[in-house]
């Protein structure tokens, strides 16, 4: 398959004013009859042929302007030549037949377990109907839909229903990637929401029955995204309904339709019993997400697919404001940090990085990355940091305002940047088109009073891109006396040159360079510092993300001394975890944060950074005996932790609560390490809760115990599908090293495991992913386990079976033995007939 070029990018040649579809739905012989109104686009050089994509679709009948025309349809579409077509605008007729049952890649219109529902985004319309499958054709939607399950759904308002058939109707322009439809036996849990303009909207939320008690949070969460979108970016939502559908069978999280978000279930569902509160905090998030896209994404959509980060990266930092206002700012700061290193660090430190906005694809689905989502946020964050609040609000508001109805670029996004803050923004741009993520190297000087900074950054290179061109890095960054006061506090220096130096005079003493502060830009700071320094700040910076990452670097030399000398940990590192978590003043849910020590990826990543090629029984070994030292060292605090960490009263999900669980949990966690597990099982036998019951048997099954836990696990939640997805992943992500692939390998065989639901893939063969001293056991069985299940995913659902190769995309970190294990895998998968174009794509990238 032909790479798409950015720069190829030419004006659809006709558009579309309205589209009425009418469904008859029936599982193997689905017919859709499309009428859709074209013009030519007047931004278009005229004479074009129409092209239409279309793919697996039986043309049963089609007319132009009521005359009916012989089309003869290829694999991807079918064309009619320009001097068939009628002058100025002219009306297509078209008929196809379906079949949803039998379509596995859940793209397009498919079946899980009895109801419709559909999938569109990027490019599943055309598995529906003939269209112009393009994010720049925009244009109001009519659908009939005739069935005779009782719950017929589609966007934007219902406008008429009778026995067996229901109307739609969108009157908001959208692109057909917004599309959606669904039909079931549902009930919904339905509430109403007074917009700031006097709307009065009906909420609901359709699951299957039995799922009716499990949507109240999603519910709550929904409302506090309107309110928000109203209060923070006033944004009032536009239609009178607005409807989200729980599915089982899902490739992504959620998806954003217009008026009818289809969410996973995972996303959706929860109960204090079933649901983690890390489970909450993600439906929280994700709802708000796919809300908040009906700004950004739907009302303002994306003029191509490169440009995908203009709603994804904007969205992604809206969530992030929202979770932080729901919740707490530097806790989720923290959070939102530990994941981008861990997973957008890894991707644009491999053969898969690509710039926010990528410059070809071979398949798009390939490219709802960590890149072009959570780094896009980042981009924002920067954007907001070095222009300030105000004008970033009013960058805003002329975005909104200029935008509106329309699909734009990310030089659209620049340019109300630049006009709104009166700066030119072209080197701040290539942020969008530079992959990797750069380095900034600190060095400083002390003289007299003053203190010099030189600072100086540098891109790696990255596939396509040797040379890089230097960035605008905004550094924040404060200054500590060495008694922890601040001697100079938050400002922002801006690093635009290959190297700059700053100078700060007048101080009384040398001071330690808090840099970085709050992760104010996506790099690696490389900032040599004494134990002592890390320490200071530790206990002292003001800044609190700061004061994590001393924490972390302290770790993680520690943990990099013992992987490559067999060192121990000193008294001091232990001395300063025993402050942090016995340190009632600081939030539960940061405590928490900090008594995590880095994971073995993240270790391998930074022995990687670090001239080493990293071991991962090594690491492993390293991170165990960490953990018990540490658990013996702080047994008695933890012991107390564990204790006052009880949280009376009912269940709640806020993050007051959940702050407290996640410290009672990691206090369990390590005492298993000194206590042979006997506070685990007490409170496994005791939890009421799944945030305790799952974090207990986790903890059980990190020192290799937990056997009887995991059978009463099973026998407790086997009627309940989300659940019995973390009993799986659960056991193969603790499972000892040597046999996690076996173990993996054995709960494919289980009866539950029910390979074609993506959940359930990930919850085995993606659950390895986060046992990476089993994925990487010496004798490459792990390697060989998720080859095998890659390329059997790959022939029903190419999308999710994609996304799961990224198991492999560090290869090239390890020892030649793994490598030519890993390079084997994937010369395996890549040798298969009929590979998908996603995995194809995929694992060329890896081989490079
Ligand atoms: N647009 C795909 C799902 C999401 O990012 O919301
Ligand atoms: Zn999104």
């Amino acid at each position: 398959p032909q790479p798409i070029h950015l720069a190829d990018y030419q004006p659809p040649p006709f558009l579309v004013d309205h589209v009425a579809l009418t469904f008859r739905l029936a599982p193997s012989a689905t017919r859709v009859i499309a009428h859709i109104r074209f013009r030519p686009n007047p931004s278009a050089t005229p004479g074009h042929d129409l092209r239409l994509d279309g793919e697996g679709l039986t043309l049963i009948s089609a007319s132009l302007n009521g005359a009916p025309i012989t089309a003869h349809p290829d694999a991807t579409g079918l064309t009619i030549p320009a001097q068939d077509l009628p002058e100025g605008g002219f009306d297509w007729h078209c008929e196809v037949e379906i079949a949803p049952e039998g379509n596995t890649a859940l793209e397009g219109l498919y079946m899980s377990r009895g109801m419709y529902c559909t999938q569109c985004e990027a490019e599943g319309f055309r598995k529906i109907t003939f269209y112009p499958d393009r994010p720049d054709v925009m244009a109001s939607f009519e659908v009939r839909i005739e069935s005779d399950l009782p719950v017929l759904l589609s966007n934007g308002n219902p406008a008429a229903t009778g026995q067996g058939w229901a109307e739609w109707h969108d009157p908001h322009p959208k692109p057909a990637y917004l599309f959606a439809l669904v039909a079931g036996d549902l009930v919904a849990t339905s509430d109403r929401f007074t917009t700031m303009e006097g709307r009065d909207i009906a909420l609901n939320i359709w699951v299957r029955k039995g799922d009716e008690d499990k949507t109240a949070y999603a519910m709550d969460a929904l409302k506090r995204s309107m309110l928000w979108d109203e209060q923070v970016y006033g944004r009032a939502y536009d239609l009178d309904v607005f409807n989200i559908v729980a599915v089982d069978d899902f490739n992504m999280g959620a998806m954003e339709n217009k008026g009818l978000n289809i969410f996973n279930s995972r996303y959706v569902l929860a109960s204090p019993q079933t649901a983690t509160d890390n489970d909450y905090a993600s439906i929280e998030r994700i709802i708000a997400h796919e809300y908040f896209h009906n700004w950004t994404g739907n009302r303002i959509t994306c003029r191509d697919w490169f440009q995908l980060s203009l709603k994804e990266g904007l969205t992604v930092f809206r969530d992030q404001q929202f979770m932080g206002d729901m919740r707490s700012h530097a806790v989720k700061r923290i959070e939102d940090v530990l994941t981008l290193r861990a997973r957008q660090f890894r991707e644009d430190d491999g053969p898969l990085a690509h710039p926010v906005r990528p410059e070809s694809y071979v398949e798009i689905n390939n490219f709802y990355t960590a890149t072009v989502y959570e780094k896009g946020a980042e981009l924002i964050r920067m954007l907001h940091l070095l222009v300030g609040e105000d004008r970033y609000r009013a960058a805003l508001a002329l975005y909104f305002d200029r935008h509106d109805g329309q699909a734009c670029t990310i030089e659209d996004w620049i340019a109300v940047f630049e006009e709104a803050a009166g700066r030119d923004l072209s080197q701040f741009k290539r942020w969008y088109e530079q992959a990797g993520t750069p380095r900034v190297d600190v060095s400083d000087a002390w003289q007299e009073g003053t203190y010099t900074l030189t600072l100086r950054q540098h891109t790696p290179p990255s596939p396509g891109q040797p040379l890089k061109e230097p960035l605008v890095i905004p550094v924040a960054m404060g200054l500590l006396g060495a008694d922890g006061r601040e001697l100079l506090p938050t400002q922002v220096l801006e690093l635009d040159s290959p190297e700059q130096s700053f100078s700060f005079t007048d101080l009384p003493e040398r001071p330690v360079a808090s840099l970085l502060r709050g992760f104010s830009a996506p790099v690696a700071l490389n900032q040599r510092l004494r134990s002592e320094d890390r320490a200071l700040m530790l206990a002292y910076d003001t800044d609190p993300y700061n004061r994590f990452e001393s924490g972390r670097a302290l770790a993680r030399d520690i943990l990099h001394a013992m992987v490559l000398e067999g060192a121990t940990p000193g008294p001091d590192y232990l001395q300063a975890l025993r402050v942090m978590v016995t340190d009632d003043a600081l939030d539960p849910a940061f405590r928490a944060l900090a008594l995590h020590i880095p994971g073995q990826d993240d270790l391998a990543s930074s022995l990687h950074a670090a001239g080493h090629v990293p071991d991962p029984d090594a690491i492993q070994a390293a991170r165990t005996t960490a953990l018990r030292l540490i658990a013996e060292d702080l047994r008695p605090d933890l012991l107390r932790v564990y204790d006052e960490m009880q949280t009376p009263g009912p269940y709640s999900p806020d993050a007051k609560d959940a702050g407290r669980r996640a410290l009672r949990v990691q206090a369990v966690s390590l005492l298993a390490r000194a206590d042979e597990g006997a506070k685990a099982a007490e409170l496994f036998a005791r939890a009421d809760n799944m945030t305790e019951q799952l974090g207990a048997w986790g903890a059980l099954l990190g020192i290799g115990k937990g056997q009887a836990e995991g059978a009463q696990f099973y026998r407790q939640w086997a009627n309940d599908r989300l659940v019995v997805d973390k009993w799986f992943s659960a056991q193969v992500m603790y499972a000892a090293p040597a046999t996690a692939a076996a173990l993996a390998q054995e709960l494919t065989q289980h009866p539950d495991f029910d390979w074609k639901n993506p959940n359930r893939f990930r919850s085995v063969i993606g659950a390895l992913g986060a046992n990476p001293a089993g994925f990487h056991a010496k004798d490459g069985a792990g390697y060989r386990l998720v080859a095998d299940w890659l390329i059997r995913l790959d022939g029903v659902n190419p999308q999710a079976a994609a996304r799961v190769s990224t198991l492999f995309e560090t290869w090239r970190r390890y020892d030649t033995t793994r490598q030519t294990l890993m390079r084997a895998a994937l010369n395996r998968i890549m040798a298969q007939d009929n590979l998908s174009r996603d995995m194809g794509e995929m694992v060329g990238r890896m081989l490079g």
